[in-house]
């Protein structure tokens, strides 16, 4: 893809149990990001990263949230709110985002900026459904919530700064669930999305479930933005997860998947940002998963073996 893409780092991990993920984004550019991206024909610049207090930084007094709460909301908004008023300056020049966490929470940033002044569709790449509220979580963990919060169900758990009004239920598609909690699966039976689960996949093949998860996010938009979660992969292959999950899709599969994102959206200029997220260079096994997650945005962007 020619044009101009620019990489932002969002080095937080306030919406995991699990340390680490806050080391993404250093981790996937020394795996080489900027060679992938000018290989696959875009002119890449580096924006640096946002500036986040570490968990050791953090006002030691402040209360911790009780059932049915967030945790690190305040940290998480103050992040998120920067976070999109960069993503929807870059857009505003004509330059594509691409947002490296993080946690999933950071894409509360990512996709407000993108929709600011735009019908953005989403497609969710996660073994994941990232649609709990404060209310229905078991964990209290943000990185289960920003879909929901983007869609605006989070507004009674003190979320409503969260909501993306750009986005309609109609025009996001998931790819790969494999883990739900029960509320959450509820709550995405009754939505308007549509979710291709790992057995559609199975049935289909991987081509045919983006092709339409990429159909369902462009319809009736202005463009489309992905959410690359790296633990949609299987584990063996991505072991640098935060909360990995049995039976995901494999390398070869994934590289389709992304392929068939620049064919389909970055020719027509839809792909209107994108984020990489979850890479825990702790966990990961010699920044491999770091090293996958380049290779993907490199084939998301339009690099081909020939
Ligand atoms: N659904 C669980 C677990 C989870 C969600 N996203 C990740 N893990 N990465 C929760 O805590 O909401
Ligand atoms: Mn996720
Ligand atoms: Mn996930």
């Amino acid at each position: 893809m020619d044009g101009a893409v620019r990489v932002i780092g969002a080095p937080m991990d306030y919406g995991t149990n699990r340390r680490g993920v806050d080391m993404g984004p250093s981790a996937i550019r020394y795996a080489g990001l900027a060679d992938g991206l000018a290989e696959a024909g875009t002119t890449p610049t580096d924006d640096g990263d946002l500036v986040v207090a570490r968990a050791e930084e953090r006002d030691p007094d402040a209360s911790p949230p009780s059932e049915g709460e967030a945790k690190f909301l305040a940290e998480i908004e103050d992040v998120c709110t920067r976070l999109e008023e960069r993503v929807a300056e870059t857009i505003a020049e004509g330059v594509t985002p691409l947002v490296l966490g993080g946690d999933h929470s950071i894409a509360i940033g990512t996709v407000g900026g993108a929709a600011r002044e735009a019908d953005l569709g989403v497609v969710w790449f996660d073994a994941h459904g990232d649609f709990n509220t404060p209310e229905t979580s078991p964990s209290g963990n943000v990185h289960g919530m920003p879909l929901a919060a983007i869609l605006g169900r989070g507004a009674f758990g003190g979320m409503e700064w969260a909501r993306a009004p750009g986005v309609r239920e109609e025009s996001v598609a998931y790819v790969g669930l494999r883990s739900l909690d029960d509320r959450e699966r509820v709550a995405i039976r009754d939505s308007e999305m549509t979710a291709y689960t790992m057995s559609d996949i199975d049935e289909r093949g991987v081509n045919a479930v983006v092709e339409d998860a990429l159909e369902v996010a462009a319809a009736g938009t202005d463009g489309v933005h992905v959410s690359l979660d790296l633990d949609w992969l299987d584990p063996k292959t991505a072991p640098g997860v935060g909360t990995p999950v049995r039976g995901g899709v494999s390398y070869r599969e994934a590289h389709s998947a992304l392929e068939s994102v620049s064919e389909r959206l970055g020719d027509s200029g839809l792909l209107r940002s994108m984020d990489v997220v979850e890479v825990n260079p702790i966990l990961d096994e010699a920044n491999e998963t770091a090293t996958l997650a380049t290779e993907l945005a490199a084939s998301a962007f339009g690099r081909r073996i020939i």
